[in-house]
């Protein structure tokens, strides 16, 4: 029997294409869309689609047992560039849904539950060059924090209660559907937007930050490949390293100059530089590749040729 989803946080970044996708799977009907608001009515059209607050437990909860739900993917949360403006509410939201969805789990109304962490459990005390899995985690931001305490969480509530949680570190994704909100990584996004619109970009990042990103696409299928994974390969169950490429703005600007020769960068570095010089510049996910055959397809510059199309039929240039 097909499993019966539930995405919370649908209209976000990752949330929209990985609706998309897990409907190609599943089938229409059994991945029901959620979010706090319609911000995305294509998503909301495209089939069923309910509002949810991820801060409601009775309301996640009546939407399972309404729907029939034994899986959840729970993408909502406050990311780190908003998550340092608005330190509380990111905890609130990015904590108390997490315990809603692993509490929900434990009753064992929920089957199984995806939950992305982040390279924001890192720390400038973590070693930089191919991070490894186990390793110093001391974040400094409020969205760091939260992904680092949800990652105990979540390996708790499989060793305590046998709950089915399995989680990856995203890097930076790049997209050009819905646009990202509130992250560090968001310039490798904008970069190509205004590449397309305005043929010149002012980076939030300096020139030389080197962080650890990926396309979209290879995003899905790492989140759509653990999801599908036999549980007995699933041996980390706090969260998953996940890796493709790494790239400072400079490189991602020479990739654009590549083929639109008379696109410029600008650099003026604001507060985002601090989050992201805590980072790890590169990943090593050599774990997940074991357990669960994890490979990327996507380098800078095949990205950057695919982001570039998609985009000039977006604007219609
Ligand atoms: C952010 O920049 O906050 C996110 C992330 C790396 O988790 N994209």
């Amino acid at each position: 029997m097909s499993s019966k989803i539930l995405i919370i946080g649908a209209c976000g970044q990752i949330g929209t294409e990985l609706t998309t996708k897990l409907r190609e799977i599943h089938g229409v009907d059994n991945v029901v869309a959620s979010d706090i608001n319609t911000r995305n009515l294509d998503l909301v059209n495209a089939g069923p689609f309910v509002i949810l607050d991820a801060k409601n437990f009775n309301a996640i909860k009546d939407c399972c047992i309404n729907n029939n739900i034994d899986t959840i993917y729970l993408m909502a949360a406050l990311l780190s560039a908003t998550g340092e403006k608005y330190p509380m509410e990111a905890w609130d939201l990015n904590m108390n849904s997490l315990f809603h969805v692993l509490n929900l789990a434990k009753g064992g109304q929920i089957k199984k539950v995806f939950w992305p962490s982040s390279i924001a459990v890192f720390g400038p005390t973590t070693p930089k060059e191919n991070t490894p899995q186990h390793t110093i985690c001391e974040p400094t931001t409020v969205y760091g924090i939260t992904k680092q305490v949800g990652e105990r969480w979540c390996e708790y509530y499989h060793n305590k209660y046998g709950v089915d949680v399995r989680s990856i570190r995203y890097p930076g994704i790049i997209s050009h559907k819905a646009m990202p909100g509130g992250g560090t990584t968001d310039y490798a996004v904008e970069i190509y937007h205004e590449a397309i619109k305005e043929g010149k970009y002012e980076s939030f990042l300096s020139k030389n930050t080197n962080l650890p990103m990926m396309f979209m696409d290879d995003a899905i299928k790492a989140t759509t490949t653990i999801m599908a994974a036999p549980s007995e390969k699933i041996n980390i169950r706090s969260s998953y390293n996940l890796s493709a490429i790494s790239f400072t703005p400079q490189e991602i600007a020479e990739s654009i100059k590549a083929e639109m020769p008379n696109f410029k960068i600008s650099y003026k570095p604001d507060f985002r530089q601090a989050i992201a010089d805590s980072w790890p510049s590169s990943i090593d996910d050599s774990e997940a590749r074991n357990d669960w055959n994890w490979s990327h397809d996507f380098n800078l510059r095949n990205m950057t040729s695919e982001m570039l199309i998609q985009l000039k039929k977006k604007y219609k240039y």
